[in-house]
């Protein structure tokens, strides 16, 4: 038996993974020979070299190539953004002052003044709450600028704050330094002050600013080009309608220049991206089915099939990822009135979910306060949610379990299913080429208890995969627990806690071979909050906890509620007048919640609005015990809500809630209240003056009065609030003996 180079090169090297083969018939083979002592023939260095040859000629054919990209791909800088993941709006400028979002560009620079400004209490926040940075809006629709730009008197500069000497954007980012947090910078193209806005000369003023703020505050990681673009304003003085052609006006190609050129590494945001889409919705939420690519020619900021933006296209030409825009309260700016209206921690996990567990990035904005500090019931709420989410991810049951596939690609090690566990980023599962269906099964090997699946796609090679199930194996047999679409660069689902030994993400449908990074599961803990209670118009009662598996006791008697207490299995029926307490438990984790209260008073049945309204049929909003539908009457104010209660009563007090919604469109001011026993006598009121403050604080308002017997009411809106001079109710309740 010689050495033979034909056998060598006939060996199965063609054949994908076969290097193990290979090298153990060239090993067999020396030895072989050296054991025959006829190496020495072949001892020559012709032989020599081809050997050398050989090996490497192998070595270089066993190896299997890597999948081939799904175009397009994200670029470095997209790349780099996708890690940012969860960072922070600041919307804190003149319409702080002027307690409005859209300033008309008529403000006047001494109105900015805020008592203490500090922006290291921002990024204190942004970063105890998990954040990676902070987007400041440098410049908003009303033009004021909070940096002293050179190319405007409307700034800072001219304002009291530090006897003109401030600079916002200079203070933020140093406090983003001071805490390694990103600076990002938003620069409204729409400007309501300037004189020129509409021609070309404020193209020019606008490029300049833009190269101000790329210029002298260090490295910037997103520039956001708002799409709410001209209409009315101040525009120096002219006090008129301006409208701009939203594609071809800012010259985007050009001015987009600017900030590749000083910023190279910084992510523009628009409704066309270049680097960062609108999610199509300021609500903070991304469709399930979100593909991080699209044909952005086909939008500009402001264009009209921005719905499209909610889940890109499938087969999109540019790598544009999905950002969820969303504030922590209704508005974007700071208003006393919604105080109250912070989002709720499991408001806030929802959002969590929607976004960054459906492939976009969250961006969570502050309205920052008057003093210039975020407020104190926006960090308590921020850091709630930072609690909850680094409880839930606190665990990866999937970590180093055993882990099998239907498919490896080539059966090489490169690119074994074990790679979805192994803590490491750049290593993955690939199937081959043409195998776009297939499963990756992690086994516990013990019955494991879950509620979140996590699953990543290794992006820098495209976002592919369409369609995907998971299965549980739950009592020796798998069950589907969830039918899903895309995945890309993160997907997180939540379902009800799942006790199962192994768990299987079925790759259903792909565009290419499936390559998939990361795979983590998790039993994150339930949200335990305080449930909300409503009574309905009928006098049903429900009660509502924020997950699932909790039990939900009450009391109607005032006293606190215990595990002991009543149980809540459905909704009932509770006419009288009484003070219900409510608290969630887990049983298994043996946590409660804090206690809800609700003091009903006589149930609202046979109550019925009486009077001459155009929109009567919607009067039932007032009564249906849900704060946020309302009745406004478009009535000039003083207007009556007379209402008939169906029965005499012992009334001695009324509360009023006013229309909750964004924009307060329904606030009485001035009010009085009557009674009457049949509805045609009303004598005069029994209580009357204001509600105080009512218009920073909408809040429920009570007025007492002495014990008077009654069948009808009578609230007389006097005044509105509001400057719209509407009048409106969200709900409207008695206070009885
Ligand atoms: C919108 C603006 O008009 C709002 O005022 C806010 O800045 C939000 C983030 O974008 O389009």
């Amino acid at each position: 038996m010689y050495f033979n180079v034909f056998e060598i090169l006939s060996c199965p090297f063609l054949y994908k993974n076969r290097q193990k083969v290979i090298f153990t018939r060239i090993l067999k083979l020396y030895l072989y020979q050296k054991k025959e002592n006829c190496f020495v023939k072949y001892k020559d260095m012709t032989n020599r070299i081809l050997f050398a040859i050989i090996i490497l000629f192998t070595i270089s054919c066993a190896q299997v190539s890597q999948p081939d990209p799904v175009f397009p791909l994200p670029s470095e800088r997209q790349l780099f953004w996708h890690e940012l993941e969860f960072y922070a709006f600041v919307h804190f400028n003149m319409n702080t002052f002027s307690d409005m979002e859209w300033g008309m560009g008529d403000e006047k620079p001494e109105q900015f003044n805020p008592s203490d400004l500090d922006c290291r209490q921002w990024a204190r926040v942004c970063k105890e709450a998990g954040m990676k940075g902070i987007i400041l809006t440098a410049k908003h629709h009303d033009g004021f600028c909070l940096w002293p730009s050179e190319y405007t008197e409307h700034s800072v500069k001219n304002s009291p704050w530090k006897n003109g000497k401030g600079d916002v954007v200079r203070e933020l980012a140093d406090a983003c330094e001071e805490y390694d947090l990103k600076l990002g910078i938003y620069l409204s193209p729409w400007d309501r002050n300037h004189a020129d806005y509409g021609k070309p000369e404020y193209i020019t003023y606008f490029r300049n600013q833009l190269t101000e703020l790329m210029t002298n505050y260090g490295d910037i990681f997103e520039v956001w080009f708002d799409g709410a673009n001209g209409g009315s304003g101040y525009y120096g003085g002219a006090n008129e309608e301006r409208r701009i052609d939203r594609k071809t006006y800012y010259d985007w190609e050009n001015t987009r220049k600017i900030v590749r050129e000083l910023q190279p590494l910084a992510c523009m945001f628009s409704d066309a991206g270049p680097d960062v889409r609108w999610v199509g919705n300021e609500e903070g939420w991304a469709m399930e089915t979100n593909w991080s690519v699209i044909n952005k020619d086909e939008f500009y900021p402001g264009s009209p099939n921005y719905k499209e933006l909610r889940t890109g296209h499938e087969n999109g030409n540019y790598w544009v990822p999905a950002e969820v825009d969303v504030s922590i309260r209704p508005g974007w700016y700071y208003h006393k009135y919604e105080d109250h209206k912070v989002k709720t921690l499991p408001h806030l996990l929802d959002i969590y979910y929607n976004s960054i567990g459906r492939n976009a990035s969250l961006l969570i904005n502050f309205p920052v306060d008057t003093r210039g500090l975020i407020h104190e019931k926006d960090v308590e709420q921020i850091l709630k949610l930072a609690e909850a989410v680094k409880n839930d991810f606190a665990n990866n049951l999937a970590l180093g379990k055993k882990v099998t596939s239907t498919n490896v690609r080539g059966n090489s090690k490169k690119y074994k299913a074990e790679n979805v566990n192994d803590g490491k980023p750049d290593s993955y599962w690939a199937s081959d080429d043409l195998v776009t269906t297939a499963s990756i099964t992690i086994d516990f090997q013990q019955p494991t208890e879950f509620n979140r699946f996590l699953v990543q796609e290794d992006i820098r090679l495209g976002q592919r995969v369409k369609k995907f199930t998971l299965d549980a194996f739950i009592e020796k047999e798998w069950k589907e627990i969830a039918t899903e679409t895309t995945i890309g660069r993160k997907r997180i689902l939540r379902f009800p806690n799942v006790l199962a030994t192994k768990v299987r993400l079925n790759i259903v449908d792909s565009k290419a071979s499936i390559v998939i990074s990361n795979i983590e599961v998790y039993k994150a803990p339930k949200v335990i909050v305080e449930p909300e209670i409503r009574r309905n118009k009928l006098g049903i009662v429900s009660i509502k906890s924020f997950d699932v598996g909790l039990k939900t006791y009450y009391t109607l008697d005032d006293s606190e509620p215990t595990s002991s207490s009543l149980e809540y299995i459905e909704p009932f029926l509770l006419n009288g007048k009484s003070t219900l307490k409510a608290i969630v438990i887990d049983p298994v984790a043996n946590k409660t919640s804090p206690v809800s209260t609700v003091a009903f008073d006589v149930s609202k049945k046979n109550w019925k609005v009486v009077g001459n309204f155009k929109d009567v049929e919607r009067a039932g909003l007032i009564f249906d015990g849900d704060p946020n539908s309302a009745w406004t009457t478009q009535n000039e104010p003083p207007v009556d809500f007379d209402i008939d209660l169906g029965e005499n009563l012992n009334l001695s007090g009324f509360t009023y809630l006013p229309d909750q919604g964004r924009w307060n469109t329904g606030i009485i001011f001035n009010y009085e209240f009557y009674v009457s026993l049949d509805g045609d006598e009303w004598g005069s009121p029994v209580s009357k003056g204001e509600f105080s403050n009512i218009k920073n604080s909408p809040v429920l308002q009570k007025k007492e009065f002495d014990t008077i017997h009654a069948r009808y009411i009578k609230l007389r809106a006097i005044s509105s609030a509001n400057e719209n001079g509407r009048i409106g109710i969200a709900e409207f309740g008695i206070i009885t003996q």
